[in-house]
């Protein structure tokens, strides 16, 4: 694992820096902000890795869009329904079950998440922002009511209990509005917190990609947990640069080495 502080690169393992585990025990209110690469280390294949990444198989535009499940219902249907079978077989790592303990130490915690695996649910985190919905619900395409389970059949989508209308997955397709009160929750706590984290996330997709800058306005410590650069890397006031998995325990143990 290696910090990036300053543009200076020293190896964890050696040390955390103590301003900002200070600033971490100190903190009122964290923020967190997560993408596909927390999941990654339990077998769930990130957007842009290139060699498994979602992306390069399909382009987003095939697949996660409204005009794609109306030009394709079935074909989308079933992409999907491959997601929740990997995720199903999945389990929380190391990395979703550091939040559930970071969020037992800290005064006020925010967990706002761009993925739709439902594993920060599972490991235990409770203040949890989904921005971009949930792939174990699904909603009628003509009326919007949600359900959380659905007769699955041969010939795909499901249709909705009530009226019958095409179920879409619950989540959150390009060029669609995220849920109001999710983003508006993201960047009231983006603009209020006082330590932000962003893990796992290549910072590319808007609006989510804006809130760790608006965390910077705001003078939060921004910390950076990612295995590779980002463009925010230039901007995070602290690059733990590392597998979540690794990098967010040796955060909790070194702040609060000891269980003090
Ligand atoms: C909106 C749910 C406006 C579905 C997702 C042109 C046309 C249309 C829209 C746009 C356009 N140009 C720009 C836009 C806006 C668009 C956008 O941002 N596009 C991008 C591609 C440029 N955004 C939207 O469309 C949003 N809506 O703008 O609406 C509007 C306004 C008015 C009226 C109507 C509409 C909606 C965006 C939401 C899309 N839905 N997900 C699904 O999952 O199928 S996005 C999806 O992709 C994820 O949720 C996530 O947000 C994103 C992937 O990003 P990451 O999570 O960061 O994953 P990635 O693979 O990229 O990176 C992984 C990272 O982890 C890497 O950095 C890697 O190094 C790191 N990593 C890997 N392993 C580890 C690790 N780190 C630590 N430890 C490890 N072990």
């Amino acid at each position: 694992m290696w910090l990036w502080h300053n543009g200076r690169m020293s190896d964890l393992d050696l040390v955390i820096p103590p301003q900002l585990i200070a600033r971490l025990r100190g903190a009122r209110h964290v923020a967190v902000l997560t993408g596909a690469g927390i999941s990654a280390e339990s077998g769930i294949a990130t957007f842009r890795d290139t060699a498994t990444g979602l992306w390069a198989r399909f382009n987003p535009e095939e697949v996660a869009t409204l005009e794609a499940f109306r030009r394709t219902p079935g074909f989308v249907w079933r992409w999907y329904a491959e997601r929740r079978q990997v995720i199903g077989g999945a389990e929380p790592n190391a990395a979703h079950r550091a939040l559930v303990e970071l969020e037992a130490r800290v005064p006020a915690f925010t967990l706002i998440t761009q993925n739709i695996d439902d594993l920060h649910r599972r490991a235990g985190s409770r203040n949890i922002v989904e921005l971009h919905g949930n792939i174990h619900r699904a909603r009628c395409l003509d009326e919007g009511t949600r359900v959380e389970s659905w007769a699955d059949t041969a010939d795909p989508p499901p249709r909705c209990p009530d009226c019958g209308g095409m179920l879409r997955p619950d989540v959150v397709w390009f060029g669609e509005m995220l849920p109001l009160a999710a983003i508006n929750a993201a960047f009231a706590v983006a603009s209020s917190c006082d330590v932000f984290l962003s893990v796992g996330t290549s910072g590319t997709v808007e609006p989510a990609a804006s809130l760790a800058y608006e965390a910077l306005r705001s003078d939060a410590v921004v910390v950076e947990v990612n295995s590779e650069e980002t463009p925010l890397t230039p901007s995070a006031t602290y690059v733990l640069q590392g597998p979540a998995g690794e990098v967010l325990p040796a955060l909790l143990a070194a702040g609060w080495a000891g269980g003090g």
